[in-house]
């Protein structure tokens, strides 16, 4: 009897809640074939200490501690820290749990011990069992500014400090200047070559999750140079009936110029991928969507279970799997 052939090796590309919930249901058909590089633009330091929430949003899912109520921390996490960080005077509008700042308090430590941040956050994913492996999208701190009508905020203040209220004009990545692809990230992507490998975009904001991602020195090169070997990439709409699944990518989309549509999130990612997927109740802008260029997959995007999460990305990688013969 031949073998069975590998599984695929999987891309990922990832913000926070939509990017995690993604990568679980492809860990479960692919398990270590699996790579996320995930967004560091919404880093932050809080009380001394180095906050990655999209890494560890993803961190904790892969795990299976997640909280899934707040789509974000860990459950059963409590709050006495915090608590008496507020009694020192500290702003606490940021909540950190007790468990989740153990994290924190091991990566910064690391990092002032001259790890780089890839290593440390490797080495925390093998802690807590996870069998794919999560990339920050670059070792440098980047971090995310938005330009609302009253100024420039720091990502987290906007996002959590003011709930997403103002309208954002503008975004700027501060360090991405200098920030490069790590080697991980590189080496990840040269070995897809495979006919079945795939790059998957996942149903993050393309303002802030995605965008930051691909502005990083080296990652835009390396993933044309994977598409020019015949690896195809897919990428998934987070904005579902006009409306995004979590955070504010449907009102960025209509402040920053575009259509709160799956069609506006299409028209951003022309040229580099291939199969774009939209959900069901979107179904009448796929003419307009393939008429870019697109293959497209209608489906239900909603991850709501477990099975949902598998369910999808099952779909995207057997839609996907063909282009890859098609473009090599
Ligand atoms: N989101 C909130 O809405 N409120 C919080 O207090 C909060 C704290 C927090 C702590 C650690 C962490 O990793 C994430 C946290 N988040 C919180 C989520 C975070 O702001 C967002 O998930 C992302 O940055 C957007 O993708």
């Amino acid at each position: 009897m031949p073998d069975a052939p590998a599984a695929p090796r999987v891309l990922e590309l990832a913000g926070g809640v939509g990017g995690a919930k993604l990568a679980h249901g492809l860990q479960a058909l692919i398990g270590d074939r699996l790579t996320v590089v995930v967004n560091t633009g919404d880093d932050l330091e809080r009380h001394g200490l180095l906050i990655c929430p999209d890494h560890d949003t993803v961190m904790y899912t892969l795990a299976g501690i997640d909280n899934r109520e707040w789509g974000w921390g860990i459950a059963g996490e409590t709050f006495a820290a915090s608590e008496m960080l507020a009694g020192y005077g500290e702003e606490t509008w940021f909540r950190l749990g007790d468990r989740d700042l153990a994290t924190h308090i091991v990566r910064t430590r690391a990092l002032r011990d001259g790890e780089r941040l890839t290593t440390v956050a490797l080495r925390l994913q093998e802690a807590l069992g996870v069998r794919a492996r999560i990339l920050p999208m670059t070792d440098e701190p980047v971090r995310t500014h938005v330009r609302t009508d009253t100024g420039w905020l720091d990502f987290q203040t906007y996002f959590v400090g003011r709930r997403q209220e103002p309208e954002v004009r503008e975004v700027r990545f501060d360090g991405i200047e200098v920030a490069r692809a790590t080697p991980e990230v590189l080496e990840a992507l040269a070995a897809l070559t495979t006919t079945a490998d795939s790059i998957v975009v996942a149903p993050s904001n393309p303002f802030v999750s995605v965008a930051p991602i691909l502005a990083v020195s080296g990652m835009r090169s390396a993933l044309d140079a994977a598409r020019a070997r015949g690896v195809p990439v897919a990428a998934i709409s987070g904005i579902v009936g006009g409306r995004a699944i979590k955070g504010p990518a449907d009102r960025m989309l209509a402040s920053l110029g575009g259509e709160a549509s799956s069609l506006g999130v299409a028209r951003l990612y022309v040229g580099w991928v291939d199969l774009f997927v939209l959900d069901g109740v979107d179904s009448a802008l796929e003419p307009a969507i393939r008429a870019l260029g697109f293959e497209t997959l209608v489906t239900d995007t909603l991850m709501v279970d477990d099975a949902a999460r598998e369910r999808l990305a099952h779909e995207v990688l057997e839609a996907v799997a063909p282009l890859a013969a098609r473009r090599r």
